[in-house]
């Protein structure tokens, strides 16, 4: 974060409000662009915040990004821009690539995505003579079918340009909750162990089985058939793919899935397709909610967990820069709550206990017997290599550490891909413009974005506690443009009652040209008025994120 905001020419902020949802990091964006002059475009629908000293809007159609990149990717070929030594010292599949990029010319583009042929002309231009520029995306980018398409498109730019692998440069994505990056770092993902080792890996899952005292392949191989009642699968770690949220809870319709344990989320509020979600959710046979909050998905609960909150106990987050920063217990556990991992450790325990004449309880972590969370720190350093040197010790200190950090001695790493990428050369992808699963027809002739507001945090279990905040923004508001509000007879805040095919929604309108006419944005902050009543469960083939950000609806008023 501080190269981006000391040392890049420009940003290209591309799906990010960067503002309202990244506040801190906003303001550093927002320093750089007033006191040295650095160049911003923004590439997004709405009218955000931040444009408003933006050198440059691109206000394209939602779901247009790929063509919108390919077309500035074209010009700055056209003009010779592109970063030829870096092109061919660091990258391949560079042909290919060209190939597809020239089917995207300006004019072309200015159709698919509105943009003026000027303003792509102009776009490219300053992206492509700052240098470097960084580019900063988010939810804007990612939560379409073409999420992971989107992502790539961008790294195909940044490689054009030379900007990988220096200060003030790179793609960065501005990662969300405050412990996301550590969530996944540490395998809350269905295909890794910590540090993204598959589990399809042999060689992983011999040295986690160790680890923890489970028997390896080899030893069941040599046992005896009466050595062991229970499958082998019970002894061994799987080397089965797992399923991702949102297949797990569609998951129980199919006979997939027969019980959840589910730890600080709130799917009725955060899902698409709410109604479709309730139903999964009463159909499920067992289910566990560990929460801080009686959430709106706790009414589907059999058992609740009461979780302590950040507050409450001492561990890491690593943040959206690969920084992992200590938290410190502030207050003592309110009421019978405990920390997350205390429940899991003790859940744990009482499920190895089934096992335990399998278990080597000589085994260096066998047993889930933590004390604190520093040790399960020094379990992390000791299994995960990009975490080996980061210890609650050094964090104490007041090192700023971010991975990797393999040895106690190693200083973190700020800047990824210096000298090569992880496989090696950078692969251009060739990437084409898909259209979004739901497009707008006569019955349901709008496109509705959704997302959130600076003064809520999605479901709202916590914001909506807030007196402060609900004086503030208290119930949910929709935005729709001054030119439709005419067409509809809105006259200052209005009932509107919003449709899609999965359901509907009455909200307060906000008449604000935020929002182009024949779009409305909605948030998932009320339950009253969540826009996931709206949204559909199409999903990107890859990661497996919802398309959140287009929904066609129909807006009436009330
Ligand atoms: N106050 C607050 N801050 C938060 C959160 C919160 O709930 N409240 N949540 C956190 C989390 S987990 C996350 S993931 C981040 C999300 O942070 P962001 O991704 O910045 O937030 P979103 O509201 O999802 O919207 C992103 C932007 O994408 C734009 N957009 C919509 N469709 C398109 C499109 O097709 N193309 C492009 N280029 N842009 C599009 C929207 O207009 C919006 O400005 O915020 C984090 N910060
Ligand atoms: N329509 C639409 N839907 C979206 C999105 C969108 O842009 N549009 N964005 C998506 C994105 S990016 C995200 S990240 C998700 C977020 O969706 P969720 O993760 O479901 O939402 P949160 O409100 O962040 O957190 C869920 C719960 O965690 C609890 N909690 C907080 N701290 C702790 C703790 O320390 N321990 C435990 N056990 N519980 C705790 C809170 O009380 C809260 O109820 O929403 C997604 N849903
Ligand atoms: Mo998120």
């Amino acid at each position: 974060m501080d190269d981006v905001a000391n040392e890049a020419k420009a940003f290209f902020i591309i799906g990010s409000n960067t503002t309202e949802q990244h506040p801190v990091f906003g303001t550093m964006l927002r320093r750089a662009v007033r006191y040295r002059s650095a160049k911003l475009v923004v590439a997004d629908p709405r009218k955000i915040d931040i444009t408003e000293i933006a050198t440059l809007h691109l206000r394209h159609r939602p779901g247009t990004d790929i063509s919108l990149l390919n077309g500035l990717m074209y010009i700055i070929l056209e003009k010779g821009w592109q970063d030829q030594s870096f092109i061919d010292e660091r990258t391949e599949n560079f042909d290919e690539f060209k190939a597809t990029v020239m089917q995207y010319p300006p004019d072309k583009v200015s159709e698919t995505t509105n943009i003026p042929v000027e303003q792509l002309y102009e776009a490219a231009e300053i992206i492509a003579s700052s240098k470097p520029t960084a580019v900063l995306w988010a939810m804007g980018i990612t939560q379409h079918i073409v999420g992971v398409r989107n992502v790539m498109d961008l790294a195909n730019l940044q490689m054009l340009l030379g900007n990988m692998g220096k200060p003030g440069g790179g793609v960065n994505p501005l990662r969300g909750q405050n412990n996301v990056q550590g969530a996944c770092d540490m395998g809350g993902l269905p295909n890794v162990y910590t540090a993204y080792q598959p589990v399809t890996s042999e060689e992983a899952r011999e040295k986690f089985a160790k680890a923890w005292g489970l028997r390896t392949k080899d030893e069941l191989g040599r046992m005896k058939d009466e050595e062991f009642s229970l499958s082998p699968s019970s002894f061994i770690l799987s080397d089965k793919v797992g399923l991702t949220v949102t297949e797990m809870i569609p998951g129980i319709l199919d006979g997939k899935i027969k019980s959840l344990y589910i730890i600080g989320e709130d799917p009725v509020m955060s899902d698409p397709d709410t109604n479709h979600i309730r139903k999964c959710l009463s159909s499920v046979d067992f289910l566990v909610l560990q929460e801080i909050f009686p959430s709106e998905t706790a009414a589907y609960a059999d058992v609740l967990l009461p979780g302590s909150s950040f507050a409450e106990k001492t561990g890491t987050f690593t943040n959206t820069e690969r920084r992992v920063q200590i938290v410190r217990q502030a207050i003592e556990p309110l009421g019978d709550s405990k920390p997350d991992w205390w429940i899991l450790s003790q859940l744990a325990k009482k499920l190895l206990a089934r096992i335990s004449d399998r278990v080597r309880k000589d085994a260096p972590h066998a047993g889930w017997e933590y004390s604190n969370t520093s040790e399960i720190m020094s379990e992390i350093n000791a299994l995960t290599p990009s975490y080996g040197g980061i210890t609650h010790a050094r964090l104490e200190a007041g090192e700023r550490l971010q991975w990797p950090c393999p040895t106690a001695d190693h200083p973190g790493t700020p800047i990824l891909h210096t000298k090569q990428f992880t496989r090696g050369k950078g692969k251009f992808m060739p990437i084409d413009h898909v259209p979004p699963a739901e497009r707008p027809d006569d019955e349901y002739p709008m496109v509705m974005s959704t997302g959130r507001v600076l003064y809520h945090w999605h479901g709202g279990q916590m914001t909506r506690r807030a007196e402060g905040i609900m004086q503030v923004y208290g119930e949910a508001l929709v935005e729709l443009n001054p030119d439709d509000a005419e067409k509809l007879g809105v006259n200052g805040r209005n009932i509107l009652r919003i449709t899609s095919r999965r359901g509907s929604i009455e909200a307060q309108a906000w008449v604000t040209d935020r929002v182009p006419p024949g779009m409305v944005y909605a948030n998932f902050h009320f339950p009253e008025a969540s826009a996931n009543e709206l949204t559909h469960a199409s999903l990107d083939p890859v990661s497996k994120i919802p398309s959140y950000k287009v929904t066609a609806v129909r807006v009436e008023l009330v």
